[in-house]
This record gives structure tokens, C-alpha cells and sequence, in this order.
């Protein structure tokens, strides 16, 4: 029974989270195994994200809800990487659907933008009234958005958009869009309403990965967007990078729940399988040894995400500290969802079982908001001195 789960507690880290990230928790975790695992076969078979779901998001608080204000829930950074893993635990596709708003649309709106851009769209954010998308990467430039082609040029009353952005999470489905683009040779932020003459999407389907979240290009063929929708205090790379820190903190922490879900899976299937006519799975020593090992890296991913959200809570948290994380739970959840899947065998490949979905979702995870090597630079850079990127 869905209902039945609980995440792995090996080292009692649940004493280590407050009264309240637990109460918070728990009510996504009932809203997960209620409400969105049982709608995921068949999202995932038919490419389509559940989109009934959107409201409720709203309702719960889970969009944009570390902001204080506006609003928004205003909870803690640790409560929301709980959230995240509870999300993940369900569909990466979901947690992203919640990491896209809150921290690639809201964040930017809140730290960027003017107070009335704030008062105009925040709330209704927040409510899930409107849905945002965020569009930084170009067909020509992924890791290296310092590349990017897309121009701005001051025209009367506003800014005129040319480019092509690809790879959008609800691209096709967003009433704005955060855009970014040169202008004078420097980042900038728009923010452009869907309906916005000169501004088109189109769907990217045929994904094996996160067949849920809804992946979009955007077109800007002379678009121009109002004088009042730039972001006024993102000026440079660093504006869309600050948001990606935020996004990569919610995915180290949600991937956990991803693994956790796989984990779970494994061991109860592991109990009942018998192998060879004689006893289960888990009474094998090659089967004890896999699920061991699980639980050995979901720990540690468990116990380093939870460092990072202390450091964040106290303000010291960098973005190599986020790039370590995400890189490493990101992999820890591959490896236990590949593991996971080899323990079903056959059934391992099919999705009555959450494992295929899971591990196929996460080569996008560890894909998007930096690859691995990416942020195996970003590290290297930080104990070198060396940036090696280029
Ligand atoms: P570099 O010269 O290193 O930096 C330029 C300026 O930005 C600052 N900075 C950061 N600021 C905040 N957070 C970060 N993570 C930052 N990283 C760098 C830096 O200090 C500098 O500031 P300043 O004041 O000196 O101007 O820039 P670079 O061009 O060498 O690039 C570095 C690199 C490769 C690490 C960066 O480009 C990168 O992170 N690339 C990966 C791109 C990426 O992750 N794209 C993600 C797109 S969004 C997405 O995938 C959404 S998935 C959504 C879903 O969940 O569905
Ligand atoms: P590339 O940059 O072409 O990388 C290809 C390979 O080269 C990788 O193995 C990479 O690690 C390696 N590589 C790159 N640079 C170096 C280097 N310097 N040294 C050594 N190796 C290197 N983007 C958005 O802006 N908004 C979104 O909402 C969004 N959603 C997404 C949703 C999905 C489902 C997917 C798949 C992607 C999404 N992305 C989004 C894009 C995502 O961020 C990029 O795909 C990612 O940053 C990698 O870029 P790329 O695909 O162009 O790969």
C-alpha cells in the first residue's frame, strides 16, 4: 500500500529536522501518495503532465514558498527541501513543475524585479493562477548560456526579442516566461507575457525521461516587450546563474526522495521474490549487498542535503557548496534507481512499477541544471583556483 511508505531513517536524521519541517512534510507526503502517485502511469504513458494537479499545488502553498510575503508560504529552506524530496518521491516531472516556479519565475520576479512587478505577479503565482517558464538555454548554448544568441534592442517604449530558446519546462503551458538576452552585451531579464506579438511556442515531445513535465521551445521574432517588464536589478550572467542555485538546491534535495522511492520498492519486492525455489531475494547475500548499499548512499545524500540546507539557513551556503550536492545525489539516485531496477528484473522494465520511470527520469535530472561535469568543474574551480571550462 502507497500509503504504507516510509522514507529510510537509518541514522535517526529525523531527529534532526524540526517539529514543523516534519508536520510540513508529512502533509506532501499524504498529498503525494494520495493525490499524485496514483495519477503517474498514466500521465507517464501518455507524455501529458496531470493537470489537475495545478490548483492544488496553489492551495498547499508549494509554489515560490520560501518567499516571505506576496502570498507565499514563507517556510524554511530545509522544510522546502523536504517538500522537494517528498515531490521527487512521486515524479521528478512534478517536483519540477514546483522547483520551475518557485525558484526559476518567482525568485527571479522577487530578488530581481520592481516592487510593482512583484505586487503584479507574485500572488497570483504563488496561487497558481498564472504558470511561468524560464528560458535560458538555446539549441546552441546549454552548458555555456554565455553563449547565448538571443538580442535585445531599445525601440520606442520597450525592447525588441530575437532568438530561439529550447529545452522549456512548461514552455507551451505558461502565461510569462522569464527570458534572458543580451542587450548592449550584457544578460538581461524579461519578462514576457504569453499572447505578447512575436513570441511563439512549441511542444518537444518524444522524451523517454520525464514524459510528465511538459518541454517546450520558445520563439521571439521581433517581439517587443514593454519598458516596464525588464528585470531592473539583474544585470549580467550572474542573475539567471543566482537562480539556477536555487533550482540546483531543490533537485539535490528532491532526487533523495526519488532514490528513497526506488529503495522502498526494491526491499519490499526483494522480501517477496523467491529465488530458485527457495527463499527471497533478500535472503541472498548479493541481495543483501545491494540493498545495503542503497541505504549506505541514501544516507549520506540525506545527510549532506540537509548540511547544505543548514548552510543556507544560516546564510554561508555558496554555489559550489549546491554544485557538490546536486552532482552528488544526483548520481547517488541513478545508481540506486539502476540497482533498483536490476533487483525487479523483468518487472524492473515495466511501469506498474515506479523504478523504470524513476531512473529514466533521472538521466534528465542529472542532465539539466548543470550536468555532472559541470559541476564537477564548478568544484574544481573552487579548490584550484583554476577555472577549466574553457
Ligand atoms: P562565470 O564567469 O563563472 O560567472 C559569471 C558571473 O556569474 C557568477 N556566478 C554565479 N552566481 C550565482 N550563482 C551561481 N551558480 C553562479 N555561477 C557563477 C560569477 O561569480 C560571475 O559573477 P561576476 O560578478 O563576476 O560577473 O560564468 P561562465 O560563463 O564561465 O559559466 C560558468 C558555468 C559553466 C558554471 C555556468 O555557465 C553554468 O552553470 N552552466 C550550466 C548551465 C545550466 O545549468 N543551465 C540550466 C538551465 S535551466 C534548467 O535546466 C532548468 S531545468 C528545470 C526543471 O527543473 O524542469
Ligand atoms: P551540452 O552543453 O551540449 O553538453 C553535452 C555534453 O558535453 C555533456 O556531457 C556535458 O557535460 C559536456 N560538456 C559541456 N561543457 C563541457 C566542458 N566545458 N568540459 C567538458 N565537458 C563538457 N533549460 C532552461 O533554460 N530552462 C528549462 O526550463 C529547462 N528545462 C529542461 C527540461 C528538460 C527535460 C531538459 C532535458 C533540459 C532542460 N533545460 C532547460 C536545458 C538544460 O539545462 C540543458 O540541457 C543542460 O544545461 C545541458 O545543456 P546541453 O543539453 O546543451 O548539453
Amino acid at each position: 500500500m502507497a500509503t504504507a511508505y516510509e522514507s529510510l531513517n537509518y541514522m535517526d536524521e529525523e531527529s534532526l529536522f524540526s517539529e514543523e519541517d516534519l508536520m510540513i512534510r508529512n502533509v506532501v507526503r499524504d498529498f503525494v501518495t494520495k493525490e499524485v502517485i496514483p495519477t503517474l502511469q498514466e500521465a507517464n504513458r501518455k507524455e501529458e503532465f496531470p493537470a489537475h494537479l495545478i490548483p492544488r499545488f496553489g492551495e498547499l502553498g508549494l509554489l515560490g514558498s520560501t518567499i516571505q510575503g506576496y502570498d507565499c508560504a514563507g517556510i524554511s529552506p530545509i522544510s522546502y527541501g523536504l517538500v522537494m524530496q517528498e515531490l521527487e518521491r512521486g515524479d521528478s516531472g512534478i517536483r519540477s513543475f514546483c522547483s520551475v516556479q518557485g525558484a526559476l519565475v518567482m525568485y527571479p520576479i522577487f530578488s530581481y524585479g520592481s516592487e510593482a512587478q512583484r505586487q503584479k505577479y507574485l500572488p497570483k503565482l504563488a496561487k497558481a493562477q498564472l504558470i511561468g517558464c524560464f528560458g535560458l538555454t538555446e539549441p546552441d548554448a546549454g552548458s555555456n548560456p554565455g553563449g547565448m544568441l538571443t538580442r535585445a534592442e531599445k525601440v520606442k517604449g520597450g525592447y525588441k526579442l530575437n532568438g530561439n530558446k529550447m529545452w522549456i519546462t512548461n514552455g507551451c503551458v505558461s502565461d510569462l516566461a522569464i527570458v534572458w538576452a543580451r542587450f548592449d552585451g550584457v544578460v538581461r531579464g524579461f519578462i514576457v507575457e504569453k499572447g505578447t506579438p512575436g513570441y511563439t511556442t512549441s511542444t518537444m515531445k518524444g522524451k523517454f525521461a520525464l514524459r510528465v513535465s511538459v518541454t517546450s521551445e520558445l520563439h521571439f521574432q521581433d517581439c517587443i516587450v514593454p519598458e516596464e517588464n525588464i528585470l531592473p536589478n539583474a544585470q549580467g550572467l550572474k542573475g539567471p546563474l543566482g537562480c539556477l542555485t536555487q533550482a540546483r538546491y531543490g533537485i539535490a534535495w528532491g532526487v533523495v526522495g526519488a532514490a528513497n522511492a526506488c529503495y522502498h520498492t526494491a526491499l519490499h519486492y526483494a522480501k517477496d521474490r523467491v529465488i530458485f525455489d527457495k527463499k527471497p531475494l533478500a535472503g541472498y547475500q548479493l541481495g543483501q549487498a545491494k540493498l545495503v548499499k542503497m541505504v549506505q548512499e541514501i544516507t549520506k545524500g540525506q545527510l549532506l542535503a540537509l548540511q547544505m540546507g543548514k548552510l543556507k539557513e544560516s546564510g554561508r551556503l555558496q554555489p559550489h557548496h549546491v554544485s557538490l550536492v546536486k552532482m552528488n545525489n544526483c548520481r547517488m539516485a541513478l545508481d540506486v534507481e539502476r540497482e533498483a531496477r536490476d533487483m525487479l528484473g523483468a518487472n524492473g522494465t515495466i511501469d506498474d512499477y515506479p523504478v523504470i520511470r524513476h531512473m529514466l527520469n533521472l538521466e534528465t535530472v542529472n542532465t539539466y541544471e548543470g550536468t555532472e561535469d559541470i559541476h564537477r568543474l564548478v568544484v574544481g574551480q573552487q579548490i584550484t583556483g583554476i577555472p577549466a571550462f574553457r
